[in-house]
């Protein structure tokens, strides 16, 4: 078995001793951090919604799942952000009032870090109040808002009022992602950009700070 196949059989299994000794072995077997996360884990978090969908798994073994996935992202993280160089800017992250789901925003957060951004997580079920309040705070270029549920995508929206009313909207770029969101959402609440993920979001947060 490939160490691929080791660490997508360990993710689907909820095993996450199993993906951290799939990742280090795959590693030192010198496969590119990359290849790892999207060929092993990534691939095995899609499979894993399949089966939910088929209902073969249930929320406690995506549970288990998306931590086994976790664990093994815990040792990519240095390597996907070794990248970096000077900031390109300072994008804040975070999911949507109401949803829990993080791997993806915690996904877009490394790839941005690896990629030079200064990154500000505010981590899960963030309100409109807690983002306008970031912006002023930390005054990034961008925000990026990840929602994986339809019922909380109004919470971008929610989120895109909020900042016109706090008079701050034209001073940061917002940008939107997660499996349910649409680019035609984006427009359609008035956000600058959508990316369906973690690579295409950091062209997208080059491309609104102007940076090549
Ligand atoms: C793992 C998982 C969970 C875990 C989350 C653990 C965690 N720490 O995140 C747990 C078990 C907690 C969970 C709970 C629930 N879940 Co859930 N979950 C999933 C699952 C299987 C995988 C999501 C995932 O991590 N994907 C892998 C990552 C890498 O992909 P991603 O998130 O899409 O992110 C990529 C892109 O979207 C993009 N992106 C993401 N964010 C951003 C942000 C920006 C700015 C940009 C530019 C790009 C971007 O880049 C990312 C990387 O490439 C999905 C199924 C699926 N196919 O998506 C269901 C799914 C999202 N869950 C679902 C449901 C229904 C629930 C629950 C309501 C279940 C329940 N009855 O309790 C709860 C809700 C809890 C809550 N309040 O949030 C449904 C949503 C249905 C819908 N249309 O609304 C799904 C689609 C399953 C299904 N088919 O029914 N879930």
């Amino acid at each position: 078995m490939s160490q691929l196949e080791t660490i997508y059989n360990a993710v689907l299994d909820g095993n996450a001793p199993g993906a951290q000794a799939g990742v280090k072995a795959a590693l030192a077997e010198g496969l590119a951090p990359e290849v790892i996360l999207k060929d092993g884990l990534i691939a095995a978090m899609a499979e894993v919604g399949r089966l939910f969908e088929e209902n073969e798994y249930f929320v406690p073994e995506m549970l288990v799942s998306a931590r086994a996935m976790q664990s093994g992202l815990g040792l990519l993280k240095p390597l996907l952000a070794a990248g970096g160089a000077t900031p390109a800017g300072k994008v804040i992250v975070g999911t949507v009032k109401g949803d829990l789901h993080d791997i993806g925003k915690n996904l877009v957060a490394m790839m941005l870090e690896g990629s030079g951004f200064e990154v500000v997580d505010l981590g899960t079920d963030v309100s409109a109040e807690k983002f306008v309040a970031a912006v002023k705070e930390h005054k990034p270029q961008v925000i990026g808002m990840s929602a994986l549920l339809t019922t909380t995508m109004p919470s971008m929206s929610a989120t895109v009022k909020a900042l016109q009313e706090a008079g701050i909207r034209e001073q940061v770029k917002v940008m939107i992602g997660g499996a349910p969101v649409t680019d035609g959402y984006a427009r359609q609440i008035g956000a600058d950009g959508y990316s369906p993920d973690a690579s295409s979001a950091v062209r997208l947060a080059k491309s609104l700070v102007g940076v090549a």
